[in-house]
């Protein structure tokens, strides 16, 4: 797929982001827009997803580990034909499969449900550690905040990832600077990511987030990397694409009015 696709699919997705949290008068743009590439990149050329494997374990799996993104994975379903785009005006209702947070027992290319920040690296230590021992040659990967991993579970499961040489493994760390209310250097300051998961035994690439030839190589070296997994430290921009919201906090988790919807659904436009 050349990049012009690639971007095309990126806008759809942050479109139906800003129109999920507008529809649902709550929820979480700012992390959301900002992996928006990096989802389109792993979802439409590194991963072998389709509608057809979706509720299959035979097949790549993805752990989005911060699942109040999940506006993003949603998105991402819909773009891929997995789960109707009409469904996304449903996100956060009551009796709604598409929750707050992802649930993988009502969504079918949700591979764990997630929200509790923190614990979606160790279940995906759990996929690749059960590939491995079942023969399945398919890779695992899980999308990280940088505030995230202030989460102590996330270093207990990179230890064990490096100590089981889980090569099938890809974790990318979203590293946009900003938690809840406020940087992450103010919470608690979780740099050098890249230093730190060097020292825990993971290989380590670089990478601008929102550049799919930089991220279609760093995924390329992922899988070509043996004994030791990989970690993403990739670079974006919270809120990428809407003006208003592009590394603003205030963005993390409050929905746009009606107005702002619509500038925002422009600045996608342009
Ligand atoms: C265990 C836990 N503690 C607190 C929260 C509340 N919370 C939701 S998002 C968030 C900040 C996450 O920051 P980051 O991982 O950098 O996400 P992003 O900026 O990419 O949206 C917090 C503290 C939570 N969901 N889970």
């Amino acid at each position: 797929m050349n990049n012009e696709e690639l971007k095309l699919h990126a806008k759809n997705v942050r479109r139906n982001i800003v129109r999920q949290v507008s529809n649902a008068k709550c929820g979480h743009p700012g992390g959301s827009l900002g992996a928006a590439d990096i989802l389109t990149e792993l979802f439409f050329e590194v991963m072998d997803i389709t509608p057809e494997n979706a509720s299959s374990k035979d097949r790549d799996r993805f752990v989005l580990s911060k699942g109040h993104t999940s506006p993003l994975l949603y998105a991402i379903l819909a773009e891929k034909g997995i789960i109707p785009e009409e469904e996304l005006m449903t996100f956060r209702k009551i009796n709604s499969r598409l929750q707050g947070h992802p649930n993988m027992n009502y969504v079918p290319g949700v591979d764990m449900s997630t929200g509790s920040l923190g614990q979606g690296l160790a279940a995906a230590d759990g996929m690749a550690i059960a590939n491995k021992l079942n023969g399945n040659s398919h890779r695992v990967y899980c999308l990280i905040g940088d505030g995230e991993s202030e989460e102590g579970e996330i270093w207990e499961a990179a230890m064990a990832a490096a100590h089981y040489k889980s090569d099938n493994l890809c974790a990318v760390i979203d590293v946009n600077g900003l938690q809840i209310d406020g940087t992450t250097d103010e919470v608690i300051g979780p740099n050098p990511l890249d230093e730190k998961f060097k020292a825990f035994g993971w290989h380590v690439i670089c990478v601008d987030g929102h550049d799919f030839d930089a991220l279609r190589a760093a995924f390329e070296e992922a899988k070509n990397t043996k004994g030791k997994p990989t970690a993403l430290i990739a670079k974006t921009i919270k809120g990428k694409g809407v003006s208003f919201m592009e590394n603003n906090v205030a963005w993390h988790g409050t929905a746009p009015n009606a107005e702002q919807t619509a500038i925002a659904l422009k600045d996608l436009e342009a």
